[in-house]
């Protein structure tokens, strides 16, 4: 038996999982719900209210009591925490805790007899932390572009300024409250400053998500001090060191000797949540994409080389086993399918029932299915469009053709704006709540020309900060540990005769929303 740990402090909750290397077993795991189990901090799903709506930050000390109380919970559980040999963890990307000088000896001299939230409160030098989901840094945005150059911004730090990313929102800090950055001695990510937490001392930020800050250069690997003096004065001083996501971040402080963890186990360098998930999901190696089905879909892989999106939707972060990874968010997932599945007044089995009563390229009838504004490509005013017969685009199709273009046009974008990572993907990972749908993966399968592998795996940012302190710890391959946490259960492979009329339909496809 060989335990570890993998923590996930995410926007709405931090989890736990225990899993046993050998087996390639999840052996026990605990959750921390923020807004129904620490209500005191008022922060409805992980968010604190404010009268604007760009404005999205947390509470800090919140993270810290939920990180007492998930080990609590693991020690009541009986769970033979004295048995782990070592953790990790990842956080919510881009998020930033901001700390003054007391913070190291706090760290240094963490009281068992104190909860971590009372104990750290002095520390911090701004009370909230902005969150990846805030968005009011457009004019800091247009201000560090300016100055470096918009291009070069984004081929230095693999993606053009944006709002929700660390340092815009630093400058936004010193813009706004110049006396508490003056007080700053250190700015920490939510994936940093809680292995700093664990470990006593101030832990590096990792390459995997340390790319999302706009600050990191990708080239060098180092935090690029043009871009951190357009950023805000003397931001260098003041950022963690960079380093490697597999490297050790330091030792267990004795503090958690009081949920019975082993004083001095070792503690691996935190990543982001997409950095893990990589990992979670067995794709750290090129030639594998994932394509995750939520609320939002999203498609990333890992990359042979450091490539930026031309047209800078796609973000590129650091993949923690090596190299560079690539993330492309597309908002109008499950509910732009959603939208057409009620619009036809289908249900879901009717909905799955739509791609046998359809064919592969559906007749050259195309969707643009921004049913919400689209990050990829950027569409700021919401609605469909449509392209091919005149039912079709009157939205009066037979179900089966309205349902399978929603899809299809999906699919098609996903194809279309992942060109510039330069891979061919001969297998993609299908995870999220869509990818029960067989119909769905064997359009992944045709569009791609791919083999399709469903997986089933839960808290993959959790599980994937386990498998990689595991590796660290144990020297294995990344690859066993693949194999066994994250096997593939049902695989789909592509219909090679689809092939040309994807093609054909992918370039008119690329027209369509050209023209729109
Ligand atoms: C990625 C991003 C989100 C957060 C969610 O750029 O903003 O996926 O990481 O926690």
């Amino acid at each position: 038996m060989k335990l570890f740990i993998g923590l996930d402090s995410s926007t709405q909750s931090l989890k736990a999982l225990v899993v046993d290397a050998d087996t390639g077993k999840v052996t026990a795991s605990a959750a921390v719900n923020f807004s129904s189990e620490l209500p005191k901090y008022g922060c409805p799903n992980g968010v604190l209210p404010n009268r604007d709506p760009l404005v999205k930050h947390s509470n800090p000390l919140m993270w810290l009591e939920a990180l007492d109380l998930v080990f609590t919970k693991l020690k009541d559980a009986k769970v033979p925490l004295d048995k782990v040999i070592g953790m990790s963890g990842s956080g919510q990307q881009h998020g930033s805790v901001y700390l003054n000088s007391k913070f190291k000896d706090i760290l240094a001299g963490l009281d068992k007899a104190k909860a971590l939230a009372d104990q750290m409160a002095p520390a911090l030098s701004r009370k909230t932390s902005p969150i990846w989901m805030d968005s009011s840094t457009s004019v800091e945005c247009a201000e560090i572009s300016k100055t470096i150059g918009a291009k070069k911004l984004q081929a230095l730090t693999g993606s053009p300024a944006i709002e929700r990313f660390t340092g815009p929102q630093i400058r936004k800090f010193w813009k706004t409250e110049p006396e508490n950055y003056k007080k700053t001695e250190r700015i920490h990510l939510v994936s940093s400053f809680l292995a700093s937490v664990l470990i006593g001392d101030n832990a590096p930020i990792d390459y995997g998500d340390g790319a999302g800050m706009n600050l990191l250069n990708l080239g060098t690997l180092l935090w690029d001090l043009k871009i951190c003096e357009a950023t805000a004065p003397g931001l260098i001083e003041k950022l963690p060191q960079v380093a490697p996501s597999s490297k050790l971040a330091g030792r267990l402080s004795p503090y958690f000797t009081k949920f019975g963890l082993k004083d001095g186990i070792p503690v691996i360098n935190w990543s982001g949540d997409n950095p893990n998930s990589l990992i979670g999901v067995g794709a750290g190696e090129p030639g594998t994409a994932v394509i995750s089905l939520g609320t939002s879909d999203t498609f990333f892989a890992a990359m042979s080389s450091s490539r930026t999106d031309p047209q800078g939707y796609g973000h590129v972060f650091g993949n923690p086993t090596g190299g560079f990874m690539s993330l492309i968010c597309f908002k109008n997932g499950s509910l732009a399918r959603e939208k057409v599945k009620d619009g036809c007044g289908a249900d879901w089995d009717a909905f799955e029932k739509a791609f046998s009563e359809s064919n592969p390229g559906n007749g050259g009838n195309i969707m643009l299915p921004y049913f919400v504004p689209e990050t990829t490509p950027l569409v700021l005013k919401e609605g469909a469009h449509f392209s091919g017969t005149p039912d079709f685009c009157k939205g009066r199709a037979p179900a089966a053709v309205m349902i399978r273009a929603v899809v299809e046009s999906q699919i098609l974008s996903m194809k279309l704006h992942s060109k510039w990572i330069g891979e061919d993907f001969k297998c993609i990972r299908v995870t999220g709540g869509a990818s029960k749908s067989r119909g769905i993966c064997q359009i992944i399968a045709d569009v791609f020309q791919a083999r399709v592998e469903k997986i089933s795996v839960a808290d993959s940012a959790a599980l994937g900060a386990a498998m990689r302190v595991a590796q660290s710890v144990v020297f294995g391959r990344i690859m066993d540990y693949y194999a066994k946490f994250a096997a593939a259960t049902e695989t789909i492979e592509p219909d090679k005769s689809t092939a040309a009329t994807y093609d054909k339909m992918l370039a008119e496809f690329a027209e369509f929303e050209k023209k729109r």
